[in-house]
């Protein structure tokens, strides 16, 4: 038998969608699939590649038997559990932000970086942030053939990015407004929000979401900065391997349920076309480019969720800035975002 594999928090969000990917995957490599949570969900059935499954409470013999062990949980946890499951004999494949910038654990998005997998002192492999992965594939599709020396993005980020909870708000949001005339007030969202029992201290934004955008994704960092912006600097330079690469970033969410979005601002080392660009997304496996009409036709964020690949359209050579393009990209931040890339790190491990 092919070798088992462990989804920690199995019923969460994210969990959700990794088990949709394994009943969707025409072939898997595992002998054993087993599905590990928090005591509260322990016990729960879940049906994986038509075989029932029993979900067990996490503890450290939960790993035994475990070869890789893929953790969907905030960072708290994964920092203390991941470590566990290596002791216990398996690899952890960790989607929080506890390992990512780590110098011991590799940070890798298999269609830039998949050597990598195979440098793991600790045992531990990171999935980068949603954000920084949605326009990974084709940075780095880019980056190999023109060398990026400076990135400007700008983000247009969904609620799932916070979980249930983000998902649960903006729907609730959406119902108290929809139908009343509101938006051309300053505060009548708010107001309406209110009326309806959804109270300002009980979301995970900062603002209202419904009928708004946000320019706040994550906590506060220093000197005006989000965590989220920081993730977008340093994991970037980390996973395509540019210590020194300029990045500014402003991440902003929007009232969209699921799939994140970017405008992208890269500047490269050579002369760059859109030609050579369309010709490289065209030929990447998990790129899909929607770029036709002169730019008419193009991804958006509900068009594209759901779906495995990284969308990019608007591709444009900069007009005042020499060797840059300008695009859009669109990735659905559980899938390619999250699950995906965590899965695919697993397959990357077993292919050898
Ligand atoms: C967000 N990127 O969208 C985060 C989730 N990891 O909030």
């Amino acid at each position: 038998p092919g070798p088992t594999v462990a989804i920690v928090g199995a019923t969460g969000a994210v969990g959700s969608v990794m088990i949709d990917i394994l009943n969707n995957r025409e072939q898997v490599p595992w002998g054993d699939i087993r599905l590990i949570a928090s005591a509260r969900s322990a016990g729960k059935k879940i049906t994986v590649r038509g075989a029932e499954h029993t979900v067990v409470e996490l503890s450290p013999e939960a790993f035994d038997g475990v070869d890789i062990a893929m953790f969907d949980v905030p960072d708290e946890l994964s920092a203390r559990w991941a470590p566990v499951a290596v002791d216990r004999g398996a690899i952890a494949v960790d989607n929080s932000g506890a390992f990512r910038l780590d110098p011991e654990v590799p940070l890798v998005v298999p269609e830039v970086n998949a050597a990598k997998v195979h440098e793991r002192p600790k045992g531990i492999i990171a999935n980068p942030n949603c954000t920084t992965l949605s326009m990974m594939t084709a940075l780095g599709a880019l980056h190999s053939e023109f060398g990026l020396r400076e990135l400007v993005v700008s983000s247009y980020q969904a609620a799932s990015g916070s979980g249930q909870e983000g998902i649960d708000r903006l729907q609730e949001e959406i119902a108290a407004v929809a139908g009343k005339h509101v938006g051309e007030r300053s505060g009548d969202v708010a107001e309406a929000l209110a009326a309806a029992g959804l109270l300002a201290e009980q979301t995970p934004f900062k603002a209202p979401l419904a009928m708004n955008v946000v320019p706040w994704c994550g906590s506060r960092k220093d000197d005006g900065w989000t965590s989220e912006e920081l993730k977008v600097r340093n994991e970037s330079r980390k996973i395509l391997g540019i210590p020194e690469l300029k990045v500014s970033a402003t991440c902003v969410r929007v009232p969209v349920v699921t799939t994140h979005s970017l405008a992208v601002h890269a500047v490269f080392e050579r002369e760059v076309s859109v030609e050579q660009a369309h010709q490289l997304f065209d030929s990447a496996s998990s790129i899909v480019l929607q770029d036709e009409s002169r730019g008419e036709v193009f991804p958006t964020p509900a068009g594209v969720v759901g779906e495995d690949p990284t969308y990019v359209g608007r591709v444009r050579q900069a007009l005042d800035f020499p060797n840059t393009l300008e695009f859009f990209v669109c990735g659905d931040n559980l899938r390619k975002g999250a699950a995906l890339n965590t899965y695919e790190i697993a397959e990357t491990l077993v292919q050898g």
